[in-house]
């Protein structure tokens, strides 16, 4: 009923704010000092992330956009493998779906037997996109779980009646570190059954110039989002950043392929984070390294299936290059 399902909404905020604690006790001591974009993603946060995405600099929703409008069909047989199977829609990390729409709009119309099962770690942005899709499509099948999406996958079962794929889109692989990007696909290949897929969202290693724009935008689109961690950590955690003495810089390495966000202290400063009873030095200059967002090449990307038990048995990409949506088959 809606008492347990708020319970476990409370349960699972409890858990998170646990979780941003120590991250910032953790991160604020380190040398460089750091801290996880996966806490970008408060009701303000989400919100700018989708301003974001509508930015003209920021190329990478429009190219993946481009690609499932172009391919929903040949998608839908791979998801169906040719023979009207039924489904699971996975979506970890599902934001606002605004791309997903286009591939849920043309499954209900060629009438796939499918349910959606979107996870988000932002319970606003959860029930923003759960509201639309139960208006959009009355008759299609939800399974919402407000959730991170380790923690999800610990969740998804090792045996399930309906064949799974798993949409992991937008180039979130982005934001793990090699190793983890390891981890989460070996820890999907554990749990899913052979035949069933992931197609995950990659941005591409293209021009630097390119790429060093869309996290530099001309609206300050990024910076906002940036330093709204600072926000959320003065609100969350009762510390008084003042963020107009931070700023945002964003580098581009092509030799890697790694783009990592920084905030700058401006001046020499000393942060109090009231929770955590802690005090913070900063000296003029100094970063906080905040996310890193790869890109990869059709090699790497090859390589990662191989490693973790997947074929790749589907390569999409926009007219540009710039993004390539990829089955993996387990
Ligand atoms: C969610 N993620 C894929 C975005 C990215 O491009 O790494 C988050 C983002 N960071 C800055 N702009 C957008």
């Amino acid at each position: 009923g809606l008492t347990t399902w708020n319970d476990e909404q409370e349960d699972v905020a409890t858990e998170l704010l646990a979780t941003l604690a120590e991250e910032v006790k953790t991160g604020l001591v380190k040398t460089p000092k750091r801290l996880s974009s996966r806490f970008f993603y408060d009701a303000q946060g989400s919100r700018l992330f989708q301003e974001i995405m509508r930015s003209p600099d920021y190329y990478l929703t429009r190219s993946e956009y481009e690609i499932l409008d172009t391919y929903k069909s040949e998608l839908l047989r791979h998801f169906t493998e040719n023979d009207s199977q039924a489904f699971d829609l996975v979506e970890l990390g599902a934001g606002d779906g605004l791309k997903t729409k286009i591939l849920l709009r043309y499954f209900v119309e060629q009438q796939a037997r499918f349910a959606y099962a979107p996870v988000d770690i932002s319970a606003d942005a959860l029930d923003e996109l759960v509201g639309d899709v139960n208006r959009q499509f009355p008759d299609l099948s939800l399974k919402p779980q407000h959730d991170d999406y380790f923690h999800s996958l610990q969740q998804l079962a090792s045996e399930s009646d309906t064949r799974r794929v798993i949409l992991f889109l937008g180039s979130n692989i982005g934001n793990f570190t090699p190793d983890e990007a390891v981890d989460f696909y070996q820890q999907l290949s554990d749990r899913l059954q052979p035949g069933e897929l992931v197609l995950t969202g990659f941005d591409l290693q293209k021009h630097p110039a390119v790429i060093h724009t869309a996290y530099n935008d001309r609206d300050g689109l990024t910076k906002a989002f940036n330093l709204n961690l600072l926000r959320r950590i003065n609100r969350e955690l009762g510390a008084d950043f003042d963020l107009a003495a931070f700023d945002h810089y964003e580098s581009y390495n092509p030799e890697n392929g790694e783009a990592r966000s920084y905030l700058v202290s401006q001046k020499s400063q000393t942060v109090q984070i009231g929770a955590l009873a802690m005090t913070v030095p900063f000296q003029a200059g100094e970063i906080i390294h905040t996310e890193i967002s790869r890109k990869f090449t059709r090699t790497q990307i090859e390589q990662l299936a191989e490693k973790t038990g997947f074929v790749v048995t589907g390569w999409f990409t926009d007219s540009k290059g710039y993004f390539a949506d990829v089955v993996f088959r387990k």
